[in-house]
């Protein structure tokens, strides 16, 4: 391990890529989280000497000092037990996360969590000017961090700042009920550009800062009094294909797949979901669904079986229990009636799986259900479709996950629509070959040509092109 100096490219996102794990000789060691975001920025990090700011996951290591994990420079930022509940459980995913998820529970607004939210990323801005060299690129991530780049630039008005939202940028009318959301506007507008999954949330946010703060707008870019502009626009985020595509064809990762179709009995037919338990999913409406189908008799237990992988998820936010205990219930309510011996209707597992696991429920899964209310992009659907190389299987796709726009030929459905669920699983279930091969390859196509990297790459070009004359400028206010 050694100490990182300054960097020419600095991610900032709320979470560091590696998890702190306790060896079995009792020293403490990093594992890198799975994660798409990982993956896509690890190259353009390692090509760049890029540093990576962000917080371990734990409240008791405010000591951590920046480190180098296997090549990849990682700068932690401490929060406190009271910043976690504030900052993370509270203002982000207690305030933020539902309001912009259209309002799928309710948001509650505290005036000590946005107190915590402004603390908290005031010291990322802090840590990121102390870490970018000079001129450097810092790309901050996600919703946890909207006030960073406007901190960051009055701390270091030399960096080139990007900003990127992973989940929805809501209507003009859900985000104005947040009591500051000018703060967070203005935040946001620090940045150079801001990156949206859809050019409906990039239009959402430029239509506010036109009537909530009051800037020229045209299209996609933003006037500021002080003569910059800003650009907010949509780059969707996508998966490693090529990653998931050698996954599949891994002969374990086959084995494994088959085994798992005898284990559940060798039904006809397989059904999956797997989603962090999150309230926005849509589980329980597609479980009810399914459900409905089997009491109906449209279903047989012995043809049918829907797998439901649920990896836990913020598990101490009130809203996330009661999720819990409601789908717990109709998983034991659909098994205590419908099921026989052996013979499950709903397969539940509450729990996360290596990368290998979740790619032979893939290939074993016949049917892939994505039902969110509202959800950014949607990295599950995308990775199902990656590692289905052989064109077979089909995706049940809810019209509101932002991968509705790119995977036009899933069996789309409106979550709130049961009855429209209900048809669309039995479409998918007894679709001819010939029909799912043919939307399967389609789908594909567009998976396998838009990849994170390219998703990275893109942005980052842009970034780099906003401001042109920017180096110069800078160069002249350094020599004046
Ligand atoms: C947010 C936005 C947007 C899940 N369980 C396990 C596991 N996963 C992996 C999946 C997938 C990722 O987690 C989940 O990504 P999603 O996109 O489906 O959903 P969010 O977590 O809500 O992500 C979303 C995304 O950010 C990116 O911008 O698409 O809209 O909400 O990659 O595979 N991975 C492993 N074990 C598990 O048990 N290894």
């Amino acid at each position: 391990m050694t100490t990182p100096g300054r960097a020419d490219l600095v991610i900032v996102a709320n979470r560091l890529p590696v998890d702190r794990v306790v060896l079995p000789d009792g020293s403490v060691g990093w594992r890198r989280s799975p994660g798409g975001l990982v993956s896509a920025l690890e190259p353009v990090m390692r090509a760049n000497d890029g540093a990576w700011i962000g917080w371990p996951g734990a409240t008791d290591d405010a000591d951590l000092q920046p480190f180098v994990d296997d090549g990849l420079q990682l700068v932690p930022v401490h929060l406190s037990a009271d910043e976690v509940t504030e900052f993370y459980e509270g203002f982000s995913n207690g305030t933020l996360w539902p309001l912009y998820h259209d309002l799928v529970a309710k948001p509650e607004f505290h005036r000590e969590w946005w107190d915590s939210y402004v603390r908290v990323n005031q010291r990322f801005a802090q840590r990121a000017a102390e870490i970018a060299a000079d001129n450097a690129t810092v790309w901050v991530q996600d919703y946890q961090l909207q006030l960073v780049p406007q901190m960051l630039r009055e701390l270091r008005p030399d960096l080139r700042i990007g900003f990127y939202l992973h989940i929805p940028f809501p209507p003009t009318e859900l985000f104005s009920q947040l009591p500051w959301r000018r703060q967070i506007l203005e935040g946001m507008l620090g940045a150079d550009l801001i990156g949206f999954q859809l050019p409906g949330g990039a239009g959402n946010f430029v239509r506010l800062v036109r009537q909530r703060v009051g800037h020229k707008t045209h299209r996609d870019l933003i006037y500021l009094p002080d003569g910059r502009t800003v650009k907010a626009a949509a780059f969707p985020i996508s998966i490693d294909s090529a990653g998931f595509i050698e996954l599949a064809h891994d002969e374990g990762v086959q084995a494994r797949a088959d085994e798992i179709r005898k284990e559940l009995g060798s039904p006809r037919k397989i059904f999956l979901g797997i989603d962090r338990l999150d309230y926005t999913k849509g589980i329980y409406a597609r479980l009810r669904a399914f459900a409905e189908l089997i009491a109906d008799g449209a279903l047989d237990v012995e043809d049918a079986v829907f797998v439901q992988v649920a990896t836990p998820s913020r598990e101490r936010v009130e809203q996330y229990r009661i999720l819990r205990d409601e789908i717990d219930r109709l998983v034991g309510r659909t098994n205590g009636d419908l099921g026989r011996i052996g013979r499950p209707a709903i397969s539940y597992l509450h729990s996360s799986y290596p990368r290998e696991e979740m790619a032979a429920l893939y290939r074993a899964a016949d049917i892939m259900v994505v039902t969110p209310y509202r959800d950014g992009m949607n990295l599950v659907a995308k990775e199902y479709v990656a590692c289905r190389y052989e064109d077979t299987g089909a995706l049940v796709l809810s019209e509101f996950a932002g991968a509705a726009r790119e995977l036009r030929q899933a069996y789309l459905v409106n979550p709130y629509d049961i009855n429209g669920m209900k048809a669309a699983l039995m479409e998918a279930f007894n679709a001819e070959p010939k029909e799912t091969t043919r939307r399967m390859r389609a789908m594909r196509k567009t998976v396998v040509e838009n990849d994170v990297a390219k998703w990275a790459d893109g942005f980052l070009h842009d970034l780099s092109d906003i401001r042109p004359d920017h180096d110069k400028t800078m160069r002249a206010i350094a020599s004046s």
